[in-house]
């Protein structure tokens, strides 16, 4: 992937491991439409990308990890393109979702509308604790576009997540550990090198098995529990045709670290 391609987005590697940067500091890293184009992009790029087998978001300074999307673009947008501009949104939160590889969040500051939206859709969500969260929209007379009504209800219920959309207030990491919307909550200076640990170990699992896990939670979710069921039986069937299965078993039964090849 060239580098040179990104303007609001920064990339590094480190062995299976991709971090992505979004780089808007003078807007507290809002997401403007060349942004999610980028994060598009990247993240399809890293689906293709073997090699790649973890992937953490973070926000560049200390203040931010997202301020929510571009209120600049929201202020002039009309009907027909501001349902464009949430689809687009949805779907670029949708690829993060299902990527089939664990991405990380790590939430280095303002979570907010949009950027408590993109937070959700990772796969686990790492904080520091001077981060805060929260769904503001209803305070600029609109509602989450991300289907932030949707994984927000999902991962925290529906009684709390009514609370956080209709007050708009921004909460603690600490509360939104409470509430299970962050996963981990730890000091700020040790936020990356915390999602970067949990990254690589992450990145040793089965990763034909992690796809699987990720896809019969995700889908599973929406099927009803005998469907749901019968996917992750099938995902199990298909799993176990693979050499890494036979490495897992095999290492487990000799006592050794197993080394799995993603075959
Ligand atoms: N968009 C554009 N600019 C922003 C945004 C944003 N979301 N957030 C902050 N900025 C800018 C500010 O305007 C300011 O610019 P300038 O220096 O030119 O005045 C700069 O960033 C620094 O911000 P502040 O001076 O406000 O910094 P504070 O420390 O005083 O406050 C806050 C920090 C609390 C984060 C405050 O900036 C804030 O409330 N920001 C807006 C948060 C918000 O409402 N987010 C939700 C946006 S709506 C959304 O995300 C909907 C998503 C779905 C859309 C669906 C598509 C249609």
């Amino acid at each position: 992937m060239s580098l040179d391609a990104f303007h609001n987005i920064l990339i590094d590697r480190d062995g299976g491991v991709a971090t992505v940067t979004i780089n808007r500091p003078k807007v507290l890293n809002a997401l403007d439409t060349q942004t999610l184009d980028e994060l598009r992009r990247a993240m399809l790029a890293f689906r293709r990308d073997d090699g790649v087998r973890a992937v953490i978001v973070t926000g560049s300074g200390d203040k931010s990890f997202i301020a929510g999307a571009d209120i600049n673009e929201l202020s002039v947008q009309t009907p027909t393109g501001g349902r464009d501009h949430a689809m687009r949104g949805q779907h670029v939160l949708d690829l993060i979702e299902n990527l089939g590889k664990p991405v990380i969040a790590a939430i280095n500051g303002y979570a907010l509308g949009g950027g408590c939206e993109l937070a959700m859709a990772c796969t686990l969500r790492v904080a520091a604790e001077t981060a805060k969260l929260g769904q503001p929209e209803i305070n600029l007379g609109i509602i989450p576009g991300y289907a932030g009504t949707q994984r927000l209800s999902r991962l925290i219920g529906r009684g709390r997540a009514l609370e956080l959309l209709l007050t708009g207030d921004q909460i603690s990491a600490a509360e939104a550990l409470r509430l299970g919307l962050v996963n981990r909550v730890v000091p700020a200076a040790e936020l990356m090198s915390e999602a970067r640990k949990l990254a690589h170990a992450l990145a040793t699992k089965a990763p034909i098995a992690a796809r699987y896990i990720i896809d019969a939670v995700n889908r599973g979710l929406q099927m009803p529990f005998p469907d749901a069921q019968a996917f992750e039986a099938t995902l199990f069937g298909l799993v176990s045709t693979t050499d890494d299965m036979r490495e897992g078993t095999a290492a487990f039964l000799e006592k050794r670290k197993a080394e799995f090849k993603g075959k």
